[in-house]
């Protein structure tokens, strides 16, 4: 799998790629993450990447050129028709679904704005597809890419330990069906509170049922949309529902 992405601040992305978990999906090319800048094919002695909007207004609007002929670049060394995807609030919401699309995919090339925005004519042209992390603004699409190949990366095999890696497993994920559960660790007692008796039961099936409480509470509470497509799904036992009839 291949990601292209064409940023002015490559130098962004290196600190993420090479910490923690992902890293060997990284560093081992599962993940390829390729850069390309589009100063490096800016024209001129100032190597502009920008202007000012027509219009008028303030700040400052990234060129088409140097975009497109990045892009050019691109194409020329992966031949797969690989989907341009640009960050904006404009955008598809992104979710545990789409994020398992992704990391099943041959990748795809993100494109990341900066200053106001980027000349409307390259995303009209260029662009296949536009994804939101949420409504609001950020300075630049870098750290939306970011989040998106953090995601990609973790559900690649071999990643998750295989303690985690039920969360790959589209039945006990913890952002298409439920929740997740909240965990502890030591000490028992911290700043004087417990942790729940039950982890400390040794009661393997007690435990089970407890997380498994735990989760359809905190998402009755906090995200009941969810429940509810969980329980369409048909992911909700009998057993389930006693506990959340007893909930109300
Ligand atoms: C910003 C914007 C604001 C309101 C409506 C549409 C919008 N599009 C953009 C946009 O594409 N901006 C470029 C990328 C240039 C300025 C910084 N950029 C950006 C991306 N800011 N915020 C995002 C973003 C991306 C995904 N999810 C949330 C915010």
């Amino acid at each position: 799998m291949r990601f292209d992405v064409v940023t002015l601040f490559p130098e962004l992305f290196t600190p993420f790629l090479t910490v923690g978990i992902t890293r060997r999906a990284f560093e081992s090319g599962q993940v390829d993450v390729q850069f390309s800048n589009p100063r490096d094919f800016a024209t001129g002695n100032y190597r502009r990447v920008d202007d000012r909007p027509f219009g008028g207004g303030p700040g400052m609007v990234m060129l088409a050129q140097p975009l497109e002929l990045a892009l050019a670049h691109i194409r020329s060394q992966r031949n797969d028709g690989a989907p341009v995807v640009l960050f904006s609030p404009i955008g598809k919401r992104l979710d545990h679904a789409a994020v398992q699309r992704w990391s099943g995919s041959s990748g795809a090339i993100l494109v990341c704005g900066r200053y106001e925005g980027i000349d409307q004519r390259f995303i009209d042209t260029q662009v296949d597809e536009q994804i939101s992390l949420g409504d609001f603004v950020l300075s630049g699409g870098e750290v939306p890419a970011i989040a998106l190949l953090d995601a990609v990366a973790r559900l690649q095999p071999g990643v998750l330990s295989d303690a985690d890696s039920h969360h790959q497993d589209s039945f006990n994920p913890s952002l298409d069906g439920l929740l997740d559960c909240p965990h502890y660790t030591r000490p028992e007692e911290w700043d004087g509170h417990r942790v729940p008796d039950v982890l400390l039961s040794g009661h393997h099936g007690q435990i089970e049922r407890w997380r498994r409480d735990q989760r359809l509470q905190l998402t009755a509470v906090h995200r009941p949309d969810l429940l509810e497509v969980a329980r369409g799904a048909g992911l909700l036992s009998q057993q389930d529902e006693a506990f959340l009839a007893g909930q109300r």
